[in-house]
C-alpha cells in the first residue's frame, strides 16, 4: 500500500483540533496539525500526535476478557455476553434494575457511540443508580444553567475571539486546552485579546502558565470563588454599575439579587478569599467598564464546596454587566445537530440516594455516594456495576472505600480499552474502540464551541474482522439487560431505536419534519446504521439542515463528508429571549434553590486561613485524566505527580524538593514527593489527579513504571449540596515530612 494522508478531529480533549494523519498499511507514520482545519488552523498539542501510539499500544484491549480465579483471560464475544446474561439476568430479575449501577466516564462525551448509545443502553436498563464523571466535574454549571436559563445544557461560553476583557477563574487552558468553552489554541486566542488591547485576568491559587501569560493574576484561597464573585456583584450594585444592556426587560429577580449580595462587601470576604478588598473593587469596576467582557469559571470553581453558587454568580456577573448573550461577552453556541428544546421548569430530586438521601440531578446520583450505595446492606443496594469508559478508582472521591465496594460486587462489567485500576474489578471487560477506528463528529463539544463548526471524520483504519464497534457493544448490552437476550437481532433493535427518534421528530411541531410520514424519512436517511445514521438525521433536522428536502443547500452527512477540513458556520449570534427555556421566558437571576444556599455562603465569609493546608489539583498538557499514562512518548521528562508547596511552607515543615511528605485527610493517607515552588499560594498544596497506577491486577506496563499516587484517596466524598458535585479542591490536609 502507498502512503496516504487523511484528516480527522482529535477526540482526546475538548479543543477538537484538526489532525493531518499520514499513514501506510494501517500504521500511523506522522500526525500533525491540519493547517486547513476551519477551526484549529494547524494547532495541536503533544497528545494529539500520539493517536497512532495509542492504536498500537500492546496493552490496549482487543478482545473481551473474563475473570477466572482472579485472573483476566481472553474470551470470545459470545462467551462474554453469555456470561453477562447469565449473571445480570438473575440479579435484575430478583432485585430489579436499580440494583445494577452504571458509571459513565469522560471519554463517552468524546465519541459518537458514547454520546448516542450509552443513552440507548440506559433506556433499556432503566436504572436509577446512574453515576458519571459529571459529578466530579461540571454538574454545578448544568444546575445553574437549568435554573437560570431553563435548560441544563444552555451553557454560555466566553466569546474569546471578540471579547476585550476576560475574567477567568479556576481554569488553566494552557495545560487543559480549555473546558466548557471549546476553542483550539486557547493560548493563541488569549494572546490575541491582549494584542487587540484587551485584558486577561486569572484568579487561581496557583500562578499557572495561563496566569503567567495573563495581564493580571490574583491568588485566591481555594473554595472561595463564590465569595469573591458575590463581592464583585455587591460592588456593581453599590456603585450603580449594573447595566443589563439588551437583556433589559428579559431578566427577573434583579432586586432580590441586589438584596442577596448586600452583605458580601469586598471587606467582608477579603479575609476568607485572601484577596485585598481594594483589588476586588477595582476588578469589579474594570469588568463593568470594559467594552465587551466575559466572566468564565471552570473546574477550580466547580469542584468546591460552593460550586453551584460560584457557577451561578459567574453568569449573574455576565448579566449584570450586559455581557450575557452579547457579542464579545458570554454567548450560546448553536451546533449543527441541535434540536429544539422545550420550555419546562428545571427540577432536581425526582428521586434520592438510598443511604444519604441526596437528590438526583439530571437523572443521576453523585458519584460521591457510589461506594456507600454498594457497601451499605439493605434493600435497594447496588449489587452489580457496569462501567463504560470510566476509571472511578482514580477519578472519584474516597477511593480506598470505593476499592472495597467494587471488590465486593456480585458482578461487574466494564466497557474499556484498558485493564486498569477500575476494570481489574470487572468479571467481564468488553473492549472499546481505538479513536482511529471509529468515525467522529463532536456532539458534545460543538455545543460548547466559541465558533459554530461542524466537522466529520470517517473511520481511518477498519476494525479487525469480527470486532464490533462500541455502539454495537452497548446495544448488545442493552439487549441483555432488557430481556431481548445476548443473541438478539441488533440490526432490528437499532432500526427500532432509530424509528423512535424519527417518530418523535415527525410528531413534534417544532421539528422541520413535523407531520412528514416517518417511513419516508426513515428511508431517506443516509449513513447505514448506528451513530452515523443518527448523525445524518440530527444534522438534517438541525438549525442548518437541509430538512429532508426543505433547503437543498442545507447540511446533511454527505456534505459533512465532503468537507474534509470541516465547515465553518460562523461566529456566535445572540439567541435570547427566543431560545430561553425558562417557564417565565426570562433569565432567572434568583432561582429559589440557589437563593436558599446564600446563608451557608455567608457563614463561610467569616472563615479565615487557620494555618493548616488545603489541597488542590492541577493538570499537565501531556496527561489526560487517568488514561494516557500508558503512551510512552507522553511519559518522558521529570516526574509530574509531585506535591507542589510554597517555599515558606516547605521551610516551616523542614522539607526539601525531592523529599517526601505524608498527607492525611479525613479520607486517607498517602505519601508524595515534594516540589517547592513560589507559584503556589502559602497554605495551599497541589497534587494532580489520575495517578496511582500501582494496583495489582492492572495491565498498564508503561504507566506502572511511573505510577504516581492517587490524590482521590484524600478526597472525602463531601459535596456541593445543590449539585451533588464532589469537593475535589480545597480539601483540608495535614502535611508532615515522611
Ligand atoms: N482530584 C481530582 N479528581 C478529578 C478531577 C480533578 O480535577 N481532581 N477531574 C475530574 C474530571 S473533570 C473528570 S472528567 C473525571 C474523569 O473521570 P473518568 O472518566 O472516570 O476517568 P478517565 O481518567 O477519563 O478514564 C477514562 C476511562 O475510559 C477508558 N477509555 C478511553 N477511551 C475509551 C473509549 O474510546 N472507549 C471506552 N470504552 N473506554 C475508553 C480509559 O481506559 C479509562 O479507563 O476525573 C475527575 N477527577
Ligand atoms: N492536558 C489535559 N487536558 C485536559 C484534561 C487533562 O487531564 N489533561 N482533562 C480534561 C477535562 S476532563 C477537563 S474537565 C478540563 C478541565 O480544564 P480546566 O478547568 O482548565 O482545569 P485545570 O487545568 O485543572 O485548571 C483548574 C485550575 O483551577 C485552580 N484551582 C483549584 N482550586 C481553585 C479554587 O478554589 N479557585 C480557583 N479560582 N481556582 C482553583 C487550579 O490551581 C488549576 O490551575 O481539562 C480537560 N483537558
Ligand atoms: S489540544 Fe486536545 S484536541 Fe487538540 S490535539 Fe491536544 S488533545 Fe487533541
Ligand atoms: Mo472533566
Amino acid at each position: 500500500m502507498t502512503r496516504s494522508i487523511d484528516f480527522r478531529t482529535c477526540p482526546l480533549c475538548e479543543a477538537t483540533c484538526g489532525l493531518e494523519v499520514t499513514h501506510q498499511d494501517q500504521k500511523v507514520l506522522r500526525i500533525r496539525g491540519d493547517r486547513d482545519d476551519v477551526f484549529s488552523h494547524g494547532f495541536i498539542c503533544p497528545k494529539g500526535s500520539t493517536l497512532g501510539k495509542l492504536d498500537e499500544d500492546p496493552d490496549r484491549l482487543r478482545t473481551p476478557l473474563i475473570k477466572r480465579d482472579g485472573r483476566h483471560e481472553p474470551a470470545s464475544w459470545d462467551e462474554a455476553f453469555q456470561l453477562i446474561e447469565s449473571k445480570l439476568g438473575p440479579i435484575i430479575g430478583e432485585h430489579g434494575s436499580d440494583s445494577v449501577g452504571v458509571y459513565l466516564g469522560n471519554p463517552n462525551v468524546h465519541s459518537m457511540s458514547g454520546v448516542l448509545y450509552t443513552r440507548v443502553f440506559l433506556k433499556m436498563l432503566r436504572t436509577k443508580s446512574l453515576f458519571s464523571a459529571a459529578t466530579v466535574d461540571q454538574m454545578p454549571k448544568h444546575v445553574s444553567s437549568g435554573y437560570m436559563f431553563g435548560h441544563p445544557d444552555l451553557i454560555p461560553v466566553p466569546d474569546l475571539d471578540r471579547t476585550s476583557y476576560l475574567l477567568m477563574l479556576g481554569a488553566n487552558p494552557y495545560e487543559s486546552n480549555g473546558s466548557l468553552a471549546t476553542a483550539p489554541d486557547w493560548p493563541g486566542r488569549l494572546e490575541a485579546i491582549r494584542e487587540r488591547g484587551g485584558k486577561v485576568v486569572v484568579i487561581d491559587p496557583r500562578r499557572t502558565k495561563t496566569a503567567r501569560a495573563a495581564d493580571e493574576h490574583v491568588f485566591i484561597r481555594p473554595g472561595t470563588d463564590a465569595l469573591f464573585l458575590f463581592a464583585v456583584a455587591n460592588v456593581l450594585f453599590e456603585e450603580g454599575l449594573v447595566d443589563l444592556g439588551d437583556l433589559n426587560g428579559h431578566v427577573a429577580g434583579l432586586d432580590e439579587l441586589g438584596a442577596a449580595v448586600e452583605p458580601f462587601t469586598p471587606e467582608a470576604v477579603a479575609g476568607a478569599c485572601g484577596v485585598d478588598a481594594g483589588r476586588i473593587r477595582r476588578l469589579a469596576r474594570e469588568l463593568a467598564s470594559a467594552d465587551r467582557a466575559a466572566v468564565y469559571g471552570r473546574i477550580g470553581t466547580h469542584t468546591t464546596e460552593f460550586g453551584t453558587m460560584a457557577s451561578w454568580m459567574v453568569d449573574v456577573l455576565n448579566v449584570l454587566t450586559g455581557n450575557l448573550d452579547r457579542v464579545g461577552g458570554a454567548m450560546f453556541p448553536r451546533a449543527a445537530h441541535e434540536q429544539a428544546r422545550s420550555r419546562r421548569a428545571f427540577q432536581v430530586g425526582r428521586w434520592a440516594s438510598r443511604v444519604r438521601a441526596v437528590p438526583e440531578v439530571r437523572g443521576e446520583l453523585p458519584v460521591s455516594v457510589l461506594a456507600e450505595e454498594i457497601l451499605e446492606p439493605g434493600p435497594g443496594r447496588i449489587r452489580a456495576m457496569v462501567t463504560i469508559a470510566g476509571n472511578p478508582m482514580l477519578s472519584t472521591p474516597d477511593t480506598d472505600r470505593l476499592d472495597e465496594a467494587m471488590a465486593g460486587l456480585d458482578f461487574m462489567v466494564a466497557v474499556d480499552i484498558y485493564l486498569n485500576e477500575t476494570t481489574r474489578h470487572a468479571d467481564v471487560i468488553l473492549p472499546g474502540v481505538s479513536p482511529l477506528r471509529r468515525p467522529h463528529y463532536d456532539f458534545a463539544f460543538n455545543q460548547l464551541s466559541v465558533r459554530n463548526v461542524a466537522n466529520y471524520s470517517p473511520v481511518l483504519f477498519p476494525l479487525p474482522e469480527g470486532t464490533p464497534d462500541e455502539w454495537q457493544v452497548l446495544l448488545r448490552l442493552g439487549a441483555v439487560v432488557s430481556g431481548h437476550g445476548a443473541a438478539a437481532d441488533l440490526d432490528a433493535l437499532d432500526d427500532g431505536v432509530f424509528g423512535l427518534m424519527v417518530g418523535s421528530a415527525v410528531g413534534d411541531p417544532r421539528s422541520p419534519i413535523h407531520g412528514r410520514p416517518p417511513d419516508e424519512i426513515f428511508a431517506a436517511t443516509d449513513g447505514g446504521r448506528g451513530p452515523e445514521r443518527m448523525l445524518d438525521f440530527l444534522v438534517r433536522t438541525g438549525p442548518y439542515g437541509e430538512g429532508y428536502g426543505a433547503d437543498s443547500d442545507g447540511l446533511r452527512l454527505k456534505r459533512l463528508k465532503e468537507a474534509t477540513h470541516g465547515i465553518d458556520l460562523g461566529p456566535l449570534h445572540p439567541r435570547f429571549p427566543e431560545d430561553l427555556c425558562t417557564v417565565s421566558g426570562m433569565v432567572e437571576l434568583t432561582p429559589g434553590p440557589l437563593l436558599a444556599d446564600v446563608g451557608r455562603l455567608l457563614e463561610a465569609a467569616g472563615r479565615e486561613a487557620n494555618g493548616g493546608f488545603v489541597l488542590v489539583g492541577r493538570r499537565h498538557v501531556r496527561s489526560n485524566n487517568s488514561w494516557m499514562h500508558n503512551v510512552d512518548v507522553l511519559m518522558t521528562g521529570k516526574d509530574r505527580c509531585t506535591l507542589e508547596i510554597n517555599p515558606g511552607d516547605a521551610t516551616r515543615l523542614g522539607v526539601s524538593s525531592g523529599g517526601r511528605v505524608k498527607l492525611t485527610s479525613l479520607a486517607g493517607t498517602l505519601t508524595a514527593p515534594v516540589e517547592i515552588t513560589d507559584e503556589i499560594m502559602p497554605g495551599v498544596v497541589s497534587l494532580p489527579h489520575g495517578w496511582g497506577h500501582d494496583l495489582e491486577g492492572a495491565e498498564l506496563s508503561v504507566a506502572a513504571a511511573r505510577p504516581g499516587v492517587n490524590t482521590n484517596r484524600l478526597s472525602t466524598g463531601e459535596m456541593d449540596p445543590i449539585s451533588g458535585n464532589a469537593i475535589l479542591n480545597g480539601i483540608p490536609v495535614d502535611v508532615v515530612p515522611a
